[in-house]
């Protein structure tokens, strides 16, 4: 097994039986396992609805720490098609040359320093750097308000302690609010304003819901990318054949991007909860009960994938759920498979060989499985190409 390796913890469970069980503060989660059972219960919001109580979606459920609804993603259709509508634009603007341009100045910014250092923090020094730099763009707001974001460390609900810390979340919630306001006296290009300036139902956005996608893009594109970035770098130290691959054939890069995010799965699962009572792979669910969609087995599918866990560059058919499924399907995906993108052209532009010295691995506890995600940190050395 290489350092770099995420092994697949659902296999069994997947094959016998295709689903687990996670008791989750007394709300269980019946994890579903297989891709065409996390594929169907995605499609079928009426019978598995986003719309529940404020985060009672999310695993682990943030319904103690949590009162304002994210938009667009606790909610169902219409309202959510109305939501996702007013937004989509905004979130496709990665794309824009203009924007990758600006991307990657900050990403060769962070590689010139690390290639001064003879070791490197991945996760604090570079990931979450690059992550909260980067979202300044997607936000359009100045670059040095990364430096607040950097403070919150890489995950804005979760700390050391605890999954769900109601102290760490009530530190976003208040800098959104201060934010907001600012926004209304001083109306800018940047978001909150597009978002206090724009109308649903022939209304004004009001104030919570402008609160409930900006929870979002903080919460929701944090520790994925961070995830998604360092399990690359550490994926590249592993593999210096494939970092000469993405130098010699820079146009395997989407491709790669792609493969990299279905083997990683940064988001482990997401629930729904039950309108009615129902089945779902033979397996009776209870209304108002909640299951996962676990978008990180379903991308070990071996009735789907050839090999499911070899991370293959050259992959063609690779239908992955790893930014979901149907209507709530990532709307920060644009952004993050760019930052993916130009990350991996720079390293292989840049960098010779990556040496990994320490590491600790992250691993999620779901009872049932332990699934690693990532690292808590891990040290490398970056070395120049001659
Ligand atoms: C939805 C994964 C980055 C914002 C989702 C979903 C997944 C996902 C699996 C579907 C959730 C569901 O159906 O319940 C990822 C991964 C990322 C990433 C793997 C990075 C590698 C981001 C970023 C942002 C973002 C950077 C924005 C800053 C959202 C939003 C939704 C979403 C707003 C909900 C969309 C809706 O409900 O219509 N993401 N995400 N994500 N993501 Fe991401
Ligand atoms: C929620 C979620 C969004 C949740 C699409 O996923 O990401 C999680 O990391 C957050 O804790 O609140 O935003």
């Amino acid at each position: 097994m290489k350092k770099s390796d995420l092994p697949d913890p659902f296999e069994h469970a997947r094959l016998e039986k295709g689903h687990g069980h996670f008791n989750d503060q007394d709300d269980a989660v019946t994890m579903l396992l297989r891709l065409k059972d996390v594929r169907k219960t995605a499609k079928d919001w009426e019978t598995f609805q986003s719309g529940a109580a404020p985060g009672r979606i999310v695993v682990p459920s943030e319904v103690s720490i949590r009162d304002t609804r994210q938009i667009p993603f606790e909610v169902d259709p219409p309202m959510h098609t109305d939501y996702r509508a007013l937004v989509e634009a905004w979130f496709k603007r990665p794309d824009e040359e203009e924007y990758r341009e600006k991307l990657a100045k900050i990403i060769n910014e962070l590689v010139d320093e690390m290639l001064t250092r003879d070791s490197v923090e991945v996760v604090e020094e570079f990931s979450l750097k690059l992550q909260s730099r980067a979202l300044t763009l997607l936000l359009n707001i100045p670059y040095d308000e990364s430096e607040i974001w950097i403070s919150w460390g890489t995950h804005v609900f979760r700390s050391e302690d605890s999954p769900v810390d109601g102290k760490k979340a009530a530190i976003l919630y208040d800098y959104i609010d201060e934010q907001i306001d600012r926004a209304i006296e001083n109306p800018g290009d940047d978001l909150y304003s597009v978002l206090l300036a724009s109308e649903i139902e022939g209304r004004k956005m009001t104030k919570e819901e402008v609160k409930g996608v900006m929870i979002l893009t903080f919460a929701g594109g944090r520790d994925t990318v961070i995830n998604a970035v360092t399990n690359s770098i550490a994926y590249l130290a592993d593999h210096p054949a494939s970092l000469a691959r993405l130098h010699n054939e820079p146009e395997i890069t989407t491709r790669a991007v792609e493969e990299l995010i279905r083997y990683f799965s940064p988001l482990t699962h997401m629930g729904r909860v039950a309108t009615k009572d129902t089945e779902v792979c033979e397996h009776a669910v209870k209304a108002n009960t909640r299951v996962s969609l676990c978008w990180a087995s379903a991308n070990r599918d071996a009735a789907t994938f050839n090999n499911p866990n070899e991370i293959d560059l050259d992959r063609k058919m690779n239908p992955h759920v790893g930014f979901g499924f149907g209507i709530h399907k990532c709307l920060g995906a644009t952004h993050a498979r760019q930052i993916l993108r130009i990350l991996l052209g720079i390293l292989a532009e840049r960098v010779g060989s990556i040496d990994i010295l320490d590491y600790e691995e992250n691993i999620e506890d779901w009872e049932e499985f332990q699934r690693k995600v990532g690292y808590n940190n891990i040290k490398v050395k970056f070395n120049a190409k001659n």
